[in-house]
């Protein structure tokens, strides 16, 4: 098992020290810190710091000397959300903060992408995307967004704060035989539910297929509410889509 003392970035190190107290996230943090390269561990810690700078500058850097989006994106931008999020729960940061990080995150998630798109391929299907009525995150929606393009899919981003009917009409408008949700707060999950009821009331529902997440969703709340499927990341966002897909998505169009 990793120890704190594995992680050589010695400021990433003081912060588990310091803001990570429970136990499994302390062996979960170290372990992903542990693991992750140098040059992996400066970027989380750019993030963390809030340094967009900094993080645009070592992304480019990382991607320069022909390091793997994907571990970038994993070990490095995603890897210091995790602390960010953690610091922002136990009130050690407060959102003027947690946004410098979010930036800074999207700074280098924005060198990534490009290279994550796929170009000059027949697109395997539409896939609408938002966040929900009244929920302000993004940062996990357009990281399953980026994954998506990269895999494929053309994507219709709707934003933020999307309304069910701002679902219904980018469906209707796009053909799209895929939409997804994204929720980050307990208070704005139920909105899932209600935006699958619009579909059901607007006679829609058998056309597309539904899948959710966002850290607060399960499985569980997924079937509870109706939807076809629940992925705990972009990767499992991916996988799912293709799998919809393969289900016959939009077959009842
Ligand atoms: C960044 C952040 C913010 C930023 C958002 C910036 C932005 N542009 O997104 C700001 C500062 C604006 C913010 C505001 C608020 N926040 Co906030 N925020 C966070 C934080 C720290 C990180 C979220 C994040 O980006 N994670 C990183 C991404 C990569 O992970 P992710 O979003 O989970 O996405 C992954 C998966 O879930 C999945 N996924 C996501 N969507 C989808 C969709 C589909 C279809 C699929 C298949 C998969 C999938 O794939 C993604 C990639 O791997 C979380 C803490 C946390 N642990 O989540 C709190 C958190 C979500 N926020 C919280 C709160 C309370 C708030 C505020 C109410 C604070 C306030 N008092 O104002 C406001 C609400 C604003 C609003 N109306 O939405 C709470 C929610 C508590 C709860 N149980 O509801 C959290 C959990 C912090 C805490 N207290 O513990 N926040």
């Amino acid at each position: 098992m990793a120890e704190i003392a594995d992680i050589t970035n010695e400021f990433l190190r003081a912060e588990v020290d310091e803001f990570v107290e429970r136990p499994d996230e302390r062996e979960r943090l170290t372990a992903l810190y542990a693991g992750a390269r140098a040059e992996m561990q400066a970027i989380a810690a750019a993030v963390v710091e809030g340094e967009h700078h900094e993080a645009d500058r070592l992304t480019r850097e990382a991607l320069d000397v022909g390091t793997d989006a994907l571990e970038v994106m994993d070990d490095g931008l995603i890897a210091g959300m995790a602390l960010v999020g953690i610091k922002f729960r136990e009130n050690a940061i407060f959102v003027p903060e947690v946004l410098a990080c979010a930036r800074a995150m999207k700074v280098g998630m924005a060198q990534i992408e490009p290279l994550l798109s796929a170009s000059g391929i027949e697109p395997l299907a539409t896939v609408v995307m938002g966040t929900v009525k009244g929920d302000l995150h993004d940062i996990g929606k357009n990281l399953c967004i980026m994954m998506l393009r990269g895999s494929g899919f053309e994507v219709i981003d709707l934003g933020v704060d999307t309304s069910p009917d701002d679902f219904i009409d980018a469906v209707e408008q796009h053909g799209a035989p895929l939409l997804g949700m994204s929720a980050l707060l307990t208070t704005t999950m139920p909105n899932m539910g209600k935006t699958i009821e619009a579909f059901i009331d607007a006679d829609l529902r058998d056309s597309v297929k539904i899948m959710v997440g966002g850290a607060p969703v399960t499985s569980e709340f997924a079937d509870d509410m109706g939807a076809d499927g629940y992925g705990k990341d972009a990767v499992a966002c991916v996988a799912l889509a293709k799998q919809l897909i393969a289900e016959g998505a939009g077959v009842g169009d």
